[in-house]
């Protein structure tokens, strides 16, 4: 790679990090005013980060484009990575809720996989944000995804990623059926969780 062509990538990488600092204040005030209105918290905890240089070339080589900024900005959509995670399932939506009613940003894409698991199981929402950095009184927008989950789901997706990692080439079918039971089992108790609450909001009011 030329010193040019690095060059351009570490501005990008400079970008997406001024996308990601606006990205997570906003989030905290959105949250933080949903908790005061509602005297609840949704959100168990926050996580995120910015892809690494090694993933990026990963996951470009996996989609068959070589590394360079107008492959990253066009073909890798998770380069900021945020994940939120909830309590309860009703959370989550109250929690998309949220984001897709702030002016801040704008929707890009929307990927319900609690309505429309895939197909190894995994469960979550995403949400892709075009973030607005603005730079010499130009606005530009950026790309961030937002995965929003319960606790449940979070575990599920945990350990399917340490499953992948130990399987690098490919995960025995035995395996892959358990973890996909794993995943109904952990949607069921999702649903458990969220009548209980319920039921217990009843009592409380
Ligand atoms: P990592 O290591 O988290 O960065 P795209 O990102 O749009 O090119 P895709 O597959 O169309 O690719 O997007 P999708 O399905 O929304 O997945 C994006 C991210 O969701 C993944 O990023 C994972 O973090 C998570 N994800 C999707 N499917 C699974 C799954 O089956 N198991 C687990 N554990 N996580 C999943 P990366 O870059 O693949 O991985």
């Amino acid at each position: 790679m030329s010193n040019l062509e690095s060059d351009d990538i570490a501005l990008l990488m400079l970008k997406y990090s001024f996308a990601l600092e606006m990205l997570e204040t906003e989030l905290n005030i959105l949250i933080k005013e949903y908790e005061y209105k509602n005297s609840y918290n949704p959100v168990e905890h926050v996580k995120s980060r910015i892809k690494n240089q090694r993933s990026i070339e990963d996951k470009l080589e996996k989609k068959g484009y070589k590394l360079n900024t107008h492959n990253i900005m066009n073909h890798v959509h998770d380069m900021i990575g945020v994940r939120i995670v909830c309590s309860f399932m009703t959370d989550i939506y109250d929690i998309v809720g949220l984001i897709k009613n702030s002016k801040q940003f704008k929707i890009k894409e929307e990927k319900d996989y609690i309505s429309n698991p895939k197909e190894t199981g995994y469960i979550s929402y995403h949400l892709i944000l075009l973030v607005p950095i603005y730079l010499n009184e130009n606005v530009e927008y950026v790309e961030a995804e937002i995965q929003i989950r319960t606790i449940a789901m979070d575990f599920w997706a945990s350990l399917d990623h340490k499953i992948q990692y130990k399987f690098p080439n490919s995960i025995p079918e035995r395996v892959k059926e358990e973890l996909f039971n794993c995943a109904i089992d952990i949607k069921s108790l999702d649903h458990k969780m969220n009548q209980l609450n319920e039921i217990v909001r009843k009592y409380m009011s």
